[in-house]
C-alpha cells in the first residue's frame, strides 16, 4: 500500500499480456487467466471450458456490497448438489471440501490487490462461492445462491 507502482503490479501487468495470447502462453507454460466477477448475489458465468493445469484466478467486484471469490476443491466423489445441501452446515460443509484452494475479497466496485494461482486437477470438482454477510447475524450471501462451480478438463 501506498506506493503505487511495485515490481509486483509490473510483473502482473507483463503476465496479463503474455496470456493474452494462447498460443504463446502455452509455449512459455504460463498459467491460463480466468476472470470471475462478481454482482448482487451471483457470480456471472465462468468459461464454459476450464482447463486443468496452471490458472491464475482475478476477481471484480459489480455488486454494491463487499463480495469475496473462496476457491475449495471439493473432496472425490463430493458434488456440487451435495455442498448445496450442506450450505446451512458450515461443519458439514467443510468435510465435504478437500482443499480450501483461496479467497480474494473485494469491497463493492472494487477489485482486490492480489490473485490466486492453482494448479487445477483434471476432473475434480471446485467450487466457487462467496459467504460473506451484510451484518453479523445476516445469512451469508451463499444461502442467497451465490455459488457456481466447475471441472477442469
Ligand atoms: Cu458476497
Amino acid at each position: 500500500m501506498g506506493r503505487p507502482v511495485s515490481i509486483w503490479s509490473i510483473a502482473l501487468v507483463i503476465l496479463s499480456i503474455s496470456v493474452t495470447d494462447p498460443a504463446a502462453a502455452q509455449k512459455a507454460g504460463a498459467p491460463r487467466q480466468i476472470d470471475v466477477i462478481a454482482a448482487d448475489f451471483t457470480f456471472l458465468p465462468l468459461p464454459a471450458r476450464i482447463q486443468a493445469g496452471p490458472s491464475v484466478f482475478t476477481f471484480a467486484n459489480q455488486g454494491t456490497v463487499q463480495h469475496e471469490l473462496s476457491l475449495a476443491r471439493l473432496k472425490p466423489g463430493v458434488t456440487m448438489e451435495d455442498f448445496v445441501k450442506a450450505r446451512e452446515d458450515q461443519p458439514r460443509r467443510r468435510e465435504l471440501i478437500d482443499r480450501s484452494v483461496g479467497i480474494l475479497i473485494a469491497g463493492p466496485g472494487n477489485s482486490p490487490d492480489g490473485r490466486i494461482l492453482v494448479n487445477l486437477m483434471k476432473g475434480a470438482t471446485y467450487v466457487v462461492f462467496c459467504n460473506l454477510r451484510d451484518k453479523p447475524d445476516a445469512p451469508g450471501h451463499l444461502m442467497f445462491g451465490m455459488y457456481t462451480s466447475f471441472t477442469p478438463k
